[in-house]
């Protein structure tokens, strides 16, 4: 009986350490791209855990794979009139189309942001319809199964490699 209790405690503590995030750290959960052939332009997407103990931004995000990497933040075209700005951004091409299809008679548009707040104990969520990561004229194709290597850039947190994985 004694051993059964020490195997169950040694078990939890191996997985508590494996989900648990340490104290201190900048986590990167998930990130993924869908598949996209070169020249054109993709979206990548993960979310954010600031357990560093002080308010954090993403401020940008850099990889070989495209000819240029900005952060996007998708918008209606009512708030963005709304807003009275006229920037807007690049050109729908790619994911873009599919979510030009927006609620009723409202169109989804998308414009660079210069940072995404994540504040401390906090999540900041990079999903489809909100805010993305926008890989410029892809030099590669990103095929599904594959993955490859971005840089995220933060205004404390030392700069971050991630593996991103590609899907359908
Ligand atoms: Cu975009």
């Amino acid at each position: 009986m004694k051993t059964q209790k020490t195997l169950i405690f040694a078990v939890l503590t191996i997985l508590l350490a494996a989900c648990a995030p340490a104290a201190g750290e900048m986590h990167v959960i998930e990130p993924w791209a869908r598949a996209t052939p070169a020249g054109s332009t993709a979206a990548a997407y993960f979310q954010l855990h600031n357990s560093t103990g002080t308010s954090d931004a993403l401020i940008g995000v850099s990889s070989t794979v495209a000819r240029a990497v900005e952060i996007h933040e998708n918008i209606s075209m009512q708030t963005m009139q709304a807003e009275g700005s006229h920037d807007m951004g690049h050109d729908m091409s790619g994911h873009a189309v599919e979510e030009a299809m927006g609620h009723g008679n409202d169109v989804m548009t998308m414009r660079p942001v210069e940072r995404i707040e994540i504040p401390n104990n906090e999540m900041a969520v990079l999903e489809p319809g909100g805010y993305h990561i926008m890989l410029i004229d892809l030099q590669t194709d990103l095929v599904a199964g594959e993955s490859f290597e971005m840089v995220l850039h933060f205004e404390n947190t030392e700069d971050i490699t991630v593996m991103v994985m590609v899907r359908d």
